[in-house]
Formats: structure tokens, sequence, C-alpha cells
């Protein structure tokens, strides 16, 4: 016998006691080990843009096919082209595109995953967290807690447009989603606008308070105050050069990121910045708010590189190395798994090529 017809009496005999031990929902590790460790992330997600004035037609015409109460949330996913049908834009995290017009109402519901909106475009509409309602500018950072009411109104006059992030894949992964429907429209109103903000959102707190919850206090993180942050630490830091100037979005209360499962970053990156490679575990969802630039994906030989503008979103998968290239003074919002991957022990990242 050669060594040929060996190894094919090998493969067969080792096949059919695989398809035995198969039977008895068993598998052998030796035929996966390679693929299950690998020796670094390998991730099905890929890189990816989606622009936001080519879809935005599409995305107002929704409002033609359903209105938002029948859908309950009028969103177009955004689905990786890697994770197809999985309603992910990551491995761990969900993004949408939510619409609501004029006099529409998003009826209220709670659910265990987490949510956070950035606003893309219009104004007049408002998301209600547990009764409060927070209106909601372009830019305005918005966080809808875990197991909290929530509906959206729209008080205004033209499409309010905002994206969604939710932790979904995450929760769904580990078992623990549960949703359930106000047995109104709406959830009926709380505090008024803006109360969040003004117990907790000015470097105080009321006396005697200590919010329990995981999550910040405060519901919105409006763009003016966000820029305006931005925009006086530019003039007297120096910047990262992989990151230009980077804040993360906290709780006040505990110091920590304002979600317990989503990381959120507002960062500026000035005219003809180049950032340095740099790759970490977390997968980022990035939202251009201001300027324009490009963003390289990948490593060498296997990069692409995507224009990128205001309102678009674009993906940097777990591990994939990537740098910034701006042509004007731009502010980019973008938020990750990180806090879930730090709190685990496993987040890690590379700066530079070394
Ligand atoms: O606004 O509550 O994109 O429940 C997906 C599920 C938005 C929401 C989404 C949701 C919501």
């Amino acid at each position: 016998m050669d060594s040929n017809t060996e190894g094919n009496q090998l493969s067969a005999e080792r096949s059919e006691y695989y398809s035995q031990i198969q039977k008895h929902s068993m598998a052998p590790l030796w035929e996966n080990l390679n693929h299950l460790l690998t020796p670094e992330p390998e991730v099905k997600s890929v890189p990816h843009l989606w622009d936001y004035s080519e879809l935005r037609s599409l995305l107002l015409e929704s409002a033609d096919v359903i209105s938002a109460a029948e859908a309950e949330r009028r969103v177009l996913m955004l689905e990786n082209p890697g994770l197809p049908g999985n309603c992910s834009i990551t491995e761990s995290l969900y993004g949408g595109l939510q619409l609501i017009m004029p006099g529409e109402i998003a009826p209220a519901h709670r659910h265990s995953p987490a949510a956070l909106r950035f606003i893309i475009e219009g104004s007049g509409a408002y998301t209600s967290v547990n009764g409060e309602k927070t209106f909601m500018e372009p830019g305005d950072f918005v966080i809808t807690p875990s197991w909290t009411w929530h509906d959206h109104g729209h008080e205004g006059t033209e499409p309010v447009v905002w994206l969604d992030g939710l932790d979904i894949p995450l929760v769904r992964v580990i078992g623990s989603i549960f949703v359930e429907h106000y047995h109104e429209e709406q959830f009926p109103e709380g505090p008024p606008p803006g109360d969040s903000l003004s117990r907790f959102g000015n470097n105080m707190r009321p006396v005697g308070v200590m919010p329990e919850s995981l999550n910040s206090p405060i519901f919105s993180y409006p763009y003016n105050r966000s820029r305006e942050t931005l925009d006086k630490l530019s003039r007297t830091t120096e910047l990262d050069p992989y990151h230009g100037l980077k804040l993360e979005y906290i709780d006040p209360t505990s110091g920590g990121p304002a979600m317990p499962t989503i990381s959120t970053f507002l960062q500026l990156l000035p005219k003809g910045f180049k950032s340095e490679s740099y790759q970490s575990t977390e997968s980022l969802i990035y939202t251009p708010v201001e300027g324009a630039g490009t963003v390289t994906i990948g490593d060498r030989g296997k990069t692409k590189t995507f224009d990128w503008t205001g309102q678009d979103v674009f993906v940097v998968p777990c591990w994939y190395p990537h740098h910034f290239q701006t042509t004007e003074e731009s502010v980019v919002f973008c938020f990750s798994d990180k806090v879930v991957q730090e709190k685990l022990g496993l987040w890690r990242e590379r700066r530079g090529n070394a």
C-alpha cells in the first residue's frame, strides 16, 4: 500500500468514526482546534461604509411603506455584509437608521438590550425615557438604558433620522433577551425635558441622591456642549497620534462609561491630520458629524480605503488595523464593545505596526 492509499483508508476510518460520535452530539476537537484558537482574532464581519447621501432617499421612502406605529420602530438595520441575516453590524453590536416623521409616535416598550441614539438629521423629535422627554438635535448622543420604558415622538416639521446602536447580539448570545410592551401608546409624562441633564450634567448632583443604576443618569449629551469641549481642548492639548483628540462619554456619578455594555466616544481630527495605524479588539462603528476624510482599514496588501463625510456610517471590525486622513477639520462619533471586553479582561490594542 502506498502512503496515499493508507491516508485515504485512515480518513475513511476517521470519517466513519466521526459520524458515529456525531450521533451522540460529540465532535473531534482536533479537527477544529486550528480555527477555534487562532493566533489572532479572525472575525466574519468586514469593513464597510454606508454612504448616507446614497441611501437617504431610500430611508425616507420607508415612511411610504409603513408607519412608525405599525412598524413599532421604523428602522433600516445596517447589516454587516459579512454577517448576512444576522441583524448585526458587528459580532457584538447592532446598528440601524431610525426614521420618524412629524406627528408620529413609536409606541412605548422596554427591553433588556440597551440602546443609544446618535442624531443624524432633523429636529423636533424626542425620545422619552421613563416619561422624561429628550428633544434631539443633530450630533446629540442619547441613551436608553436596559429595561427602561421608552417611546419616540415628533413635534417638529421635518423627517428626523438617528443611528441606533444596541447591544442585541451580545445579549442574544448570552440568551437574556426580554421585551415588554406598554399597555398604552406612550408612557405617562414624568420629569420635564432636560431634568436629568440639569440634575447630573453640571458637575454637581442633588444631595442625598446616589443613582444605583449601572447607567449614566443623563439621558442626553447635547452636541453643542461636547463640541465646545473638543474645540477648547484642541487649542491646548497635544494630539494623540492614533486618535487625534478623543473623548469618552461618561456616567458622571461613577466616572466610568455612560453605558455598561457600549463604549461611546466623540473625536476631533484636525484638517490634514493623518493618524498612525491602530488596532484593538473592540469592534467600532463610526459616524462622522462634521468634516470629511478617508479611513484605510486592513492589513498590508488587503486594505480598503473609504471616503467618508458627515452622516455616513462605517465599521472597523475587531483587530483590523486602521488609520484616518482628513481633508477638513472633522468630528466623529463612535461606539464599540470596549467596556465589555475590559470588564472581562479581554481588551487589547496595538499601536503602530510593531
Ligand atoms: O428604538 O426601541 O433600532 O427596540 C431596534 C430595536 C430601535 C428602539 C432599534 C428597538 C429600537
